[in-house]
């Protein structure tokens, strides 16, 4: 399709995302309850509701909330004992690295698959040394890992499985919840996030000895009023955040919807553009509608990513280049040797040609073809 005259440019700026913003009088009803209990922290009524709700939602057989998706994936490295080294992925935000550090595990990155842009099981066995406790596997953007190819090396090597499903909510490999997978999977629920609680996160988990320790290690190690069983964190969801969450969760549905017909017209209208390839996943993945990624090839593309990101600033559009830089080539990782780019061609050339647009359901069909416009534009005016 030839755009000829120049599009016009987005009035205000269209960023990546937008959180669903429910109606006002919604929150103020859920928050009116939390007023009249006099109940704002600690595992109060909205609390409790929401991790119910959540554990349905989410398929998962036991599920914990916290504050943030970082001190979840931090206690589950507690809970799950992680030491020494743990095999991960370089593709992902810096909170999954970070994670680790805090724990005083050494990240060791493994190469991702050149597809699905997840950790590629085939690359972890090479890895795995005596220090080697773990494998933390991230379901990137809405894509789930090689759930089965993880576990296999895992049992392989008598390896921990956590997952960072930051993205991944309502994600389902063959039908299942990525919540049933591994030993332990995190959800991150900020404002970001197709569903969110501003910020929020959880932690699901199929063993019930596993769920009551996390749940200590959430609240600094407290048992009763008698008893500290071990070292815990400060990790537990308030009352203000689980009210915005149930209120939030009402309308993901909808906007799962939304963003399935924002991703056809991207799919018809950018996937046939040269160089670029659109992200479309195996029939056996459900998608959670996290992110809508293209790759520009800039070898056959007639712009590269990065002129493309840049140009498309000019219409007033963010569209964000996750998960560029590249976390082994951070300066706190670079100098471990699972970093050095020869070990990580796959993924240093990923980083190099992702772009996120903007996917969010108030954008609307009309705003993705005008964004598809712009594309087409710089495309044809590079
Ligand atoms: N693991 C993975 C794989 C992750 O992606 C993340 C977080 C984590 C772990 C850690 O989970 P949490 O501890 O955060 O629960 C954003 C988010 O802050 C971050 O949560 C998320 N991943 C990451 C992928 O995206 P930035 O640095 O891109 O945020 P920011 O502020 O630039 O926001 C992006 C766009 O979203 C803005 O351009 C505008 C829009 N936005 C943002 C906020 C906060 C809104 O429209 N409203 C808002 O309230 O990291």
């Amino acid at each position: 399709m030839v755009i000829s005259a120049s599009p016009v440019p987005f009035a205000e700026p269209v960023f990546v995302t937008r959180p669903i913003v429910p109606p006002m009088e919604e929150f103020v009803r859920e928050l009116e309850s939390v007023w009249r209990s006099g109940w704002f922290a600690n595992g109060g009524a909205q609390h409790r509701t929401l991790e119910d709700a959540l554990r349905n939602t989410l398929g998962a057989r036991h599920l914990s909330l916290f504050n943030n998706g970082t001190i979840a994936l931090t206690v589950a490295c507690r809970a799950l004992r992680l030491s020494g080294e743990v095999i991960t992925t370089p593709f992902t935000f810096p909170a999954t690295p970070h994670v680790l550090s805090w724990n005083n595990i050494t990240p060791v990155f493994a190469d991702i698959d050149p597809v699905t842009m997840t950790i590629d099981p085939t690359r972890i066995g090479e890895l795995v040394t005596e220090r080697t406790t773990g494998i933390l596997g991230v379901h990137v953007y809405g894509m789930a890992c090689d759930v089965d190819g993880i576990q296999k090396i895992a049992e392989e090597y008598g390896l921990r499985v956590l997952y960072d499903g930051a993205h991944s909510f309502g994600t389902e490999v063959d039908g299942r919840p990525v919540a049933q997978f591994g030993d332990a999977t995190m959800f991150s629920f900020h404002a970001t996030k197709l569903f969110h609680s501003a910020e929020g996160g959880a932690l699901a988990v199929s063993d019930p000895l596993l769920k009551n320790r996390i749940d200590l290690l959430k609240n600094f190690g407290i048992k009763n009023e008698n008893e500290v069983v071990m070292p815990g964190i400060n990790g537990k969801m308030n009352e203000i955040q689980a009210a915005l969450g149930l209120v939030v969760l009402r309308h993901v549905d909808a906007e799962r919807e939304a963003r399935g017909r924002l991703a056809k017209v991207y799919d018809e209208r950018l996937g046939s553009l040269e160089g670029v390839s659109v992200f479309s996943l195996p029939g056996h993945v459900r998608s959670s509608m996290q992110y809508y990624v293209i790759r520009v090839d800039e070898k056959v593309a007639p712009v590269g990513r990065d002129r493309l990101y840049e140009k498309l600033r000019e219409f007033n559009v963010f569209s964000r280049r996750y998960f560029h830089p590249l976390c082994s080539s951070l300066n706190c990782y670079r100098s471990h040797p699972s970093a050095s780019p020869q070990n990580l061609p796959v993924a240093n050339r990923i980083a190099g040609e992702v772009l996120a647009l903007p996917f969010f359901g108030a954008l609307g069909v009309e705003g993705a073809n005008r964004v598809s416009d712009m594309i087409h534009h710089i495309f044809q005016n590079p």
